[in-house]
């Protein structure tokens, strides 16, 4: 579900999304639902959040939403909240500040956010931060980019970015641009495509952008490229895979390369389809 999330977001931003029958796209998605309401990653498979929001995401870019019982999913979500204000991201009882970003921006595209609690959603991610600015899995976890785009990206969906010191998170993130213009994940780690996204939507969310070199970030991004077969891999000479490819691409729309649709750096979904679902009920 995951795989399809990246591929067709990717096509999208493309203007590619008629590459493939949406109709049998859109029956695999809904043969992956479960009886409580959440989606799998595949047929047969059990729930998850993860998968959850992708499935809706993907309907968005659709413009299927209808097709769901919105109360069903938002139920399904909502009963994964635990007593601080936490989501577990399915039945087995994980925790992860990545599963309140889930929820947030599932609930928040199906217009069901008051079926959770938001105060507490917010309060428990407000304890994930760190003295260095940044966000972990849970409280007292290492600060990590891509931990950081789930808890800014719900702190912005739900208007709480308040909670952010944006001077300082700024800073530790373009500290993430290395020399070869690449972003790593956290320091002394390799610089790798899909921190383009990770940290270039969190430094877009507070408004902090531009801390960092775009033009080298471009450039590392198109040296991922196969120029031969297509494709973005996480660094150059490496082989390409569809999660690099997507965000690669996403990175490149956020950084306004040209012939690329616009992308929400909180809904991570092409920006016409967010004005869709919010603007064009
Ligand atoms: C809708 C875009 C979107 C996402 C859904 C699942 C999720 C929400 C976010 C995942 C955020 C996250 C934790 C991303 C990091 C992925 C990654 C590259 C992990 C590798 O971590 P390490 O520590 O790699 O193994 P480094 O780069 O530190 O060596
Ligand atoms: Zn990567």
């Amino acid at each position: 579900m995951n795989g399809a999330y990246w591929g067709l977001t990717t096509l999208d931003l493309l203007g590619k999304l008629d590459a493939l029958d949406s109709n049998e796209v859109i029956q695999w998605i809904m043969k992956c639902q479960h009886e409580s309401g959440g989606f799998a990653g595949n047929i047969g498979h059990d729930p998850h959040l993860l998968y959850t929001l992708s499935a809706v995401q993907v309907l968005a870019l659709f413009d299927k939403l209808n097709v769901l019982d919105a109360d069903k999913v938002a139920n399904y979500i909502s009963g994964l909240q635990n007593e601080d204000g936490s989501f577990s991201g399915d039945e087995w009882g994980e925790v992860d500040s990545r599963f309140s970003y889930l929820a947030i921006c599932c609930l928040s595209i199906l217009h069901r956010l008051d079926k959770m609690n938001v105060e507490k959603a917010v309060n428990y991610i407000a304890s994930c931060k760190n003295v260095d600015g940044g966000f972990g899995c849970t409280p007292g976890g290492e600060s990590h980019a891509g931990q950081i785009f789930c808890c800014v990206g719900a702190l912005a969906i739900t208007g709480s970015l308040h909670h952010v010191d944006k001077d300082l998170l700024g800073w530790w993130l373009c500290e993430r641009q290395v020399k070869s213009g690449g972003l790593n994940g956290r320091p002394e780690k390799l610089p790798d495509v899909c921190y383009s996204w990770w940290v270039l939507s969190s430094l877009i969310m507070i408004d902090r952008v531009h801390w960092i070199n775009k033009d080298k970030l471009v450039k590392f991004i198109l040296n991922c490229q196969d120029t031969e077969n297509g494709g973005i891999s996480d660094r150059p000479e490496d082989a390409v895979d569809v999660f690099h490819t997507y965000f690669g691409v996403a990175g490149l729309s956020l950084l306004e390369y040209p012939g690329l649709k616009a992308i929400d750096p909180a809904h991570a979904l092409p920006v016409d389809v967010v004005n869709r679902i919010f603007f064009q009920k």
